[in-house]
C-alpha cells in the first residue's frame, strides 16, 4: 500500500514533510575501501587495474587486451538485431538534435568606459564516462552521456565498461560507436574512474568523468573530483505526475511503475484532484503488479515510497510538486502548458497524458541524466554545458584603463595587496606622463 494523503486532513503536513524528509537510499559506507584502490591505481597503474578487474570482474586481462580493438567492436555490434539499431539511430539523431540547440553564444561587447569585455565557450578536451556493467547497464545512458560530449565538442572520448565473467551487452557498443565514442575499456568500478583520472600506462587521464555507478562508483567519483570535474552523483529516479480525472487510470499507473520498476528505493507519486481518480490509480497499480516482470522491485519501491495525493486544485498540486523538486514531473491535465507555467522545481516536465516519461528516458530528445532528491531547486539535467567551460575575457585601452583604473588601484590598498595596485598605478602614470609632454 502507498502512502495516501489528502490536503485536508489535519495530519497533512506532518505527513507530507515526513514522505519529503523520507530517506530511500542508504549507500553502504565504503570510502576507505576506494581510497586504498585509488592510491594503489596512482601508485601502480595497469598493474593495479588488472589485478582489481581479475579479483571483481574475474577477468584475465593483460594492459594490451583492456581496450575493446575496432574489430572486436564490429563483431559485437553486428551482433545487434536491424530494429534495435534502428531504435538506436532514431534515439541519437533526436538527442543530438536537442543537445546541438544547448551550445551557447560567445559574447563580447564595449562598454561605456571603453573596456571591451565578454566571454568564450570551448569545450573540454578529454572526457570518460562511465557504463556500469550487469543489470542496469543502459545503452540508452551511453547516448545520453557521449551524444552531449561530442555535441560539445569533446575531441577524446573514453568508455570504461566492466564486462564481469567477459559479459559483453552489444548494444551498449553499439550506442558508443554511434554516439562518436573515441575508446572502450573493459574495465569497471573504483579502479576505472581512478583510471580515467589520473590515468596508467595505456589509459591516458581525462579531464571530467560523467556516468552512473555503484555506490564504489560514485565514491570514486567523489574522491577524484577536483582533479577532474564530475557530473552529478545520482540517487535512485523518482516520477511524479499530476493528472485530473481525465484520464485512464492504467495509463498513470504504468507511468508510476515505470520509475518504480528502476529500483527498490524509486519514488513515483501521484497528485491528484479527485479521490475517487487516486484510488483508481492505486488499483491499476496492484493490477499490474501481479505480473509486471519486475514486480519485485517496483512493487517494494511502491509501497515503500509511493503515494497518492488528493489535493484541492491544481494550484495546491503545483505548490506541493516544487516542494518535492521531483526528476521527472508529468501534467496529465486539460492544459498542462499552463501549468507548467507554474512549475519552478523540476529536473524535467513531461507535458498531457501521451508524454509517458520514457519517451524521455529514450527518444524525446531531452537528456535522461536529472537531478534526483530534490536537488532540482538548485540544479539540471546532463547538458553540453556540462562538457564546456566558460573563459571570460576583458580588454582595456588606455583611457578605459584611465577611467576605471583608479578605483582597482583603490581596492587593491584597502587589501594591502601593494604591487596589484602598482601595476594600475605604473600604467597611468605613463598615460599621465604621456598627456604631458
Ligand atoms: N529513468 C532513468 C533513466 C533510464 N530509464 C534509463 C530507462 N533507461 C533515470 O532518469
Ligand atoms: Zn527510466
Amino acid at each position: 500500500m502507498p502512502h495516501f494523503l489528502n490536503t485536508q486532513d489535519t495530519d497533512f503536513e506532518a505527513r507530507f514533510v515526513e514522505l519529503l524528509a523520507m530517506k530511500r537510499e542508504d549507500s553502504p559506507d565504503v570510502d576507505h575501501i576506494v581510497a586504498g584502490i585509488i592510491a594503489d591505481v596512482r601508485a601502480r597503474g595497469d598493474d593495479a587495474v588488472l589485478e582489481l578487474t581479475a579479483k571483481f570482474d574475474r577477468m584475465d586481462l593483460t594492459a594490451d587486451k583492456m581496450r575493446f580493438t575496432d574489430a572486436e567492436i564490429d563483431d559485437y555490434c553486428s551482433q545487434v538485431s536491424p530494429e534495435d539499431r534502428q531504435a538506436l539511430n532514431l534515439a541519437a539523431t533526436r538527442i543530438r538534435d536537442y543537445h546541438l540547440r544547448q551550445i551557447p553564444q560567445d559574447q563580447m561587447w564595449t562598454d561605456m568606459d571603453g573596456a571591451t569585455l565578454g566571454w568564450r565557450w570551448t569545450p573540454v578536451s578529454n572526457a570518460g564516462l562511465y557504463v556500469p556493467g550487469g543489470v542496469a547497464t543502459y545503452p540508452s545512458s551511453v547516448l545520453m552521456n557521449a551524444i552531449p560530449a561530442k555535441a560539445a565538442g569533446v575531441k577524446r572520448l573514453a568508455i570504461t565498461v566492466p564486462t564481469p565473467d567477459g559479459v559483453v551487452n552489444p548494444l551498449v557498443l553499439l550506442a558508443a560507436r554511434i554516439a562518436g565514442v573515441d575508446e572502450i575499456y573493459r574495465i569497471g568500478g573504483a579502479q576505472a574512474i581512478a583510471a580515467l583520472a589520473y590515468g596508467t600506462q595505456t589509459i591516458p587521464p581525462v579531464d571530467k568523468i560523467t556516468g552512473p555507478g555503484n555506490a564504489f562508483v560514485a565514491a570514486a567519483k567523489r574522491r577524484v573530483f577536483g582533479k577532474v570535474g564530475i557530473d552529478m552523483i545520482a540517487g535512485p529516479s523518482e516520477i511524479l505526475v499530476i493528472a485530473d480525472k481525465n484520464n485512464d487510470p492504467d495509463w498513470i499507473a504504468l507511468d508510476l511503475l515505470s520509475q518504480a520498476e528502476h529500483d527498490e528505493s524509486a519514488q513515483s507519486i501521484l497528485i491528484t484532484t479527485d479521490a475517487d481518480f487516486g484510488t483508481a490509480v492505486a488499483k491499476a497499480v496492484d493490477k499490474r503488479l501481479e505480473t509486471l516482470e519486475r514486480r519485485a522491485i517496483a512493487g517494494k519501491s511502491w509501497a515503500d515510497f509511493g503515494a497518492v495525493i488528493v489535493v484541492q486544485n491544481l494550484d495546491e498540486a503545483a505548490t506541493l510538486s516544487d516542494r518535492f523538486a521531483p526528476e521527472h514531473l508529468e501534467l496529465c491535465v486539460d492544459d498542462p502548458d499552463e501549468l507548467s507555467l507554474q512549475i519552478e522545481h523540476a529536473g524535467a516536465i513531461f507535458l498531457g497524458s501521451y508524454t509517458p516519461e520514457a519517451i524521455g528516458d529514450y527518444v524525446g530528445g531531452p537528456n535522461h541524466v536529472l537531478p534526483t532528491a530534490r536537488s532540482a531547486r538548485f540544479s539540471s539535467g546532463l547538458s553540453v554545458l556540462d562538457f564546456m567551460k566558460r573563459t571570460t575575457l576583458a580588454k582595456m585601452t588606455p583611457s578605459a584603463l584611465a577611467a576605471i583604473g583608479p578605483a582597482a588601484e583603490r581596492l587593491a590598498k584597502s587589501e594591502s595587496l601593494e604591487a596589484h595596485g602598482l601595476s594600475v598605478r605604473a600604467r597611468l602614470d605613463r598615460l599621465n606622463g604621456d598627456h604631458d609632454e
